[in-house]
Formats: structure tokens, C-alpha cells, sequence
């Protein structure tokens, strides 16, 4: 019996990079089909050798997480890219994307990509907003090669996945990051016009030893009626210090009195930018889940 990670299924068949650093085909143990579970991307599983190149997924272990846009489990940290230009940033749909983010307990590092396009000098403001809710934002420019070292330094022994609206460059900087592999990259009426896509099916591909990054291919919006409004206030890094630290229990930090979180945005602890963004997008999801939930 061997254990290792899969890094790529496709049609049935997975690829297991083992502990012995070699990779099997496998298959997988018909048992899972009948539990309706079958191994995803990032799953680490055990399998019985077959012969010298295949084998036979036994057991799957307990997932750390699984993401079901692209389906990986155990992501480590996402990579969550966005561009100074061409598109320009959407700090709404950024805010839900970490959101999502931070609902599945990974962590985040932020990219703003095409930095030769920033002639207004975007970087140093949302720098400012991001950096003070907790975050790690990289400046990049993916077709000259600027800011991958510092993207690289921060990858090591995680499995990390590309996230982001579609044209940011995610594409060009997993393929500086790496040469085993060349995505298609490209301008998106251009790729919409060919009739392709990036890949439809999730890959880890290894950088170094462990070390692992997926692409996957942009979105345009995210759901986020699944999470309680009551929940939200934890998918906002920088609230988290002061959540229970309220006058009452159950504030939601709009109007109440007593709330230390409006306290401290107030105070300039927490920006104005983020907090306007809780309140705007916990109004949707509570007008949103009335409709759905009946809530
Ligand atoms: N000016 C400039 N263009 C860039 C930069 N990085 C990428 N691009 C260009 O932006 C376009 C989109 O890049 P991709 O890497 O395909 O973007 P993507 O995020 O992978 O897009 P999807 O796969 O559709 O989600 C391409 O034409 C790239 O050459 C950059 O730093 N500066
Ligand atoms: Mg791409
Ligand atoms: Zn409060």
C-alpha cells in the first residue's frame, strides 16, 4: 500500500503522485461510487499497487477542505489575482471571492497584476485597504516578469489555486511560475471567439518538491447566498479580533449600540472600504435568502 496526492483525474482514471515521488494510474475502488464520493484533485488517498504503474484507490482520506469551482480538495491558499487595467478592479466582487475564500478556511494572498498598466497609481490605494484587513498584495506585471519571485516565496509545501476574474493574467503568471506546463492565455472575446477555454479539469501541478499550483479559468460572479447573514461577519478577516467584543451578542454591526467594530472603523483600524462592503453585501444575502430560504 502506498499513499500520495492526486494531481490530475481524467475520464476515471487518477494520477497519484506517491510518497515514493513516482506517479500511478489508478482507478478507483468501486465502494466509492456506491457512497457517492470519488476522489477529486488535492486528495490525498491510499491505493494497492496493481503492478509497477497502476493501482487501486482504497481509501480517501478526511478532506481538509473541497471547492466545487474548480473541484479541488485540500487547497492550501488561493492566489487571488486581479488587474490594474483591462478589466479594471472590482473591489466587490474581490471582497466575495475572499469571502468564499475565507468560508473554506484557506488562506490568501492577493495579486494585482499588470502593474505597466497602472498610469493612476491603483496599487498604493487598494495596497492601503487590504494590507490593513490582514492581507499579503503583491504588485505584478506577468508578461515582463515583475513581482513572480515574490508570488514564488510564498508557495512552498502548499497547494495553491489560482483564482479571479477572467483576463487578469492568472494564465500568464501560473506560466512564469513554471515550464511544464503552458496555458493558453490570451485576450477573452479572442479565447471566446476560438471556442476555447482554459482547462476544464483541475490540475496540481508541481513546482518544486510538494509544492503545488492549479490555474483555473476566471468568473464573472459569485454566490454567496449559502452563507448565514449571521456567519458573515467571520469571512471578513480583520472583524474577527473584535466580533464578541459588542455590546450585544448577536450585533451585526449595521445600527446597534455598544459595537466595537464600528468602533473601530471609526477609529481607522478597520477601513471604510471593507466595512461598506459587509454591510452592502450582508444586505444582499439577507434580501437574497428571503426569496430563497424563506429566511
Ligand atoms: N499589459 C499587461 N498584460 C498582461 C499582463 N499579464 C497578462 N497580460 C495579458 O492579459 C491577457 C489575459 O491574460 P491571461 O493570462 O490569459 O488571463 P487569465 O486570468 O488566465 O484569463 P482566464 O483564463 O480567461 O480566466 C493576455 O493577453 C495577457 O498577455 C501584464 O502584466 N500586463
Ligand atoms: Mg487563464
Ligand atoms: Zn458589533
Amino acid at each position: 500500500m502506498l499513499e500520495g496526492v492526486v494531481i490530475r483525474g481524467i475520464a476515471g482514471f487518477y494520477y497519484v503522485k506517491a510518497e515514493d515521488l513516482n506517479e500511478y494510474e489508478c482507478k478507483a475502488r468501486g465502494i466509492f461510487r456506491k457512497e457517492k464520493i470519488s476522489p477529486v484533485v488535492g486528495d490525498r488517498v491510499i491505493f494497492e499497487l496493481t503492478d509497477n504503474k497502476h493501482g487501486i484507490i482504497t481509501e480517501i482520506k478526511q478532506r481538509k477542505n473541497f471547492l466545487i469551482r474548480p473541484n479541488v480538495a485540500n487547497v492550501d491558499q488561493a492566489i487571488v489575482v486581479f488587474s490594474s487595467k483591462n478589466p479594471s478592479p472590482n473591489l466587490n466582487l474581490l471582497d466575495r471571492l475572499l469571502i468564499t475564500i475565507e468560508h473554506n478556511n484557506i488562506e490568501a494572498i492577493l495579486c494585482m497584476n499588470k502593474s505597466d498598466l497602472d498610469e493612476e497609481g491603483l496599487y498604493n490605494k487598494i495596497q492601503l485597504i487590504y494590507s490593513k484587513a490582514g492581507y499579503k498584495i503583491i504588485n505584478t506585471c506577468g508578461v515582463n516578469n515583475i513581482g513572480i519571485d515574490e508570488i514564488n516565496k510564498n508557495l512552498t509545501g502548499k497547494i495553491s489555486v489560482f483564482a479571479g476574474p477572467s483576463g487578469v493574467g492568472k494564465s500568464t503568471i501560473f506560466n512564469q511560475l513554471q515550464d511544464k506546463i503552458k496555458m493558453e492565455t490570451g485576450d477573452v472575446s479572442l479565447k471566446a471567439n476560438r471556442g476555447k477555454h482554459t482547462t476544464r479539469h483541475a490540475e496540481l501541478v508541481e513546482i518544486k518538491s510538494g509544492t503545488y499550483l492549479v490555474d483555473t479559468p476566471g468568473f464573472s460572479s459569485i454566490d454567496l447566498k449559502y452563507i448565514k447573514p449571521e456567519e458573515l461577519q467571520f469571512d471578513f478577516k480583520e472583524f474577527k479580533p473584535y466580533i464578541g467584543m459588542c455590546k450585544f451578542n448577536s450585533c451585526l454591526h449595521l445600527k446597534e449600540i455598544g459595537c466595537k467594530v464600528k468602533e473601530k472603523v471609526n477609529d481607522g483600524t478597520i477601513s471604510k472600504e471593507r466595512y461598506e462592503s459587509y454591510t452592502d453585501i450582508l444586505k444582499e444575502i439577507k434580501d437574497l435568502r428571503r426569496g430563497y430560504y424563506g429566511d
